[in-house]
């Protein structure tokens, strides 16, 4: 391992510190990771993933583990990390990671929503969406967990660009958003994709636009209690466990539904900690202890979708 690393993974950095250490983690495992930009966001930053695969010969079925679609959730970029970090810390020594990676490969996007993170550590620590301009409005940006093609524009989303959760014009008008949708259909062989959110301490599982069971729901939800019942194995933290629609609100246009409806089964959202008292100003002591249950719990995920 290389020397003098010196990224603290029990802080909050800068998009440019972490973008640093995705490519430190990659210089670091050559074999095992490496860094793809997967395409640059409205404000013409690079949008970077981490790919985990020791495949060299065949496109392996893949797992999308996405964070930081909402830019304020800072735990959620912060969890990503550590998670990449613990990935190429136990390839060879954990028998659980050897073993997912033996099967498949997993693409990491730590943060998804470049442009709203940075503002968030420059001008508003909680900005939600993208950042990008919307013609005739003086309001900036839109909500990209409701951009997606699923049930686009439907319930649970607004049409006003100054909402929260302001669909944009067209599903994947955001270009962030039309990046990773490109990226898994061009590869065409992700089994699963997991978004990580704050806060609430919920993992749930589609649908969000309708609250019709998911045909997978009774799979789904046995998968997630186990998720959540590992979670909680490390400290006591407790999830609730159910579909988008029963267990939050209704929202359409998500990227979990979008997956779902795309074929990708094993699709999961995350409300990580903590159930309001911080909400998005989770404090940094609390990041690697968040990191390391949330592990128990995507693992328990990854373990499923290597065995089927
Ligand atoms: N919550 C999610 C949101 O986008 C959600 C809830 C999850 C909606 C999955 C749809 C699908 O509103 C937060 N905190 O962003
Ligand atoms: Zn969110």
């Amino acid at each position: 391992e290389r020397s003098g690393n010196n990224f603290n993974y029990g802080a909050y950095h800068s998009l440019e510190a972490i973008y640093q250490e995705m490519d430190n983690i990659a210089g670091d495992f050559p074999d095992l990771a490496s860094r793809v930009k997967i395409g640059r966001s409205f404000e013409n930053r690079p949008m970077y993933v981490l790919k985990f695969s020791t495949g060299r010969d065949c496109q392996r079925p893949a797992l999308w583990l996405n964070a930081g679609i909402h830019s304020r959730e800072w735990i959620s970029q912060a969890t990503a990390m550590w998670t990449a970090r613990k990935i190429v810390s136990g390839y060879g020594k954990d028998p659980a990671i050897t073993s997912i990676l033996e099967k498949m490969d997993i693409f990491l996007l730590p943060v998804a929503n470049p442009d709203g993170y940075v503002y968030t550590h420059t001008q508003n620590r909680l900005w939600r969406k993208t950042r990008s301009q919307n013609p005739g409005s003086p309001c900036i940006g839109v909500d990209p967990n409701r951009n997606w093609n699923a049930s686009f524009a439907g319930g649970g989303a607004s049409g006003d660009p100054c909402s929260e959760i302001y669909h944009g014009p067209h599903a994947n008008s955001e270009v962030e958003v039309k990046s990773v949708v490109d990226f898994i259909q061009k590869h065409g062989n992700f089994k699963g994709f997991i978004d990580l959110h704050s806060y609430s301490q919920l993992l749930m599982y589609p649908y969000g636009y309708t609250t019709k069971k998911a045909p997978d729901a009774d799979e789904l939800d046995k998968v997630a209690r186990r998720a959540a019942k590992a979670l909680a194995s490390l400290s006591g933290t407790q999830y609730r466990v159910g579909s988008t629609s029963t267990t939050v609100y209704p929202a359409s246009g998500s990227s979990v539904d979008w997956a779902y409806d795309n074929g990708i089964k094993y699709a999961f959202t995350f409300e990580l900690r903590d159930t309001g008292h911080y909400g998005f100003l989770l404090p940094a002591n609390q990041i690697i202890p968040t990191a390391e249950e949330t592990w128990l719990g995507l693992k328990t995920i990854m373990e499923h979708v290597r065995d089927h």
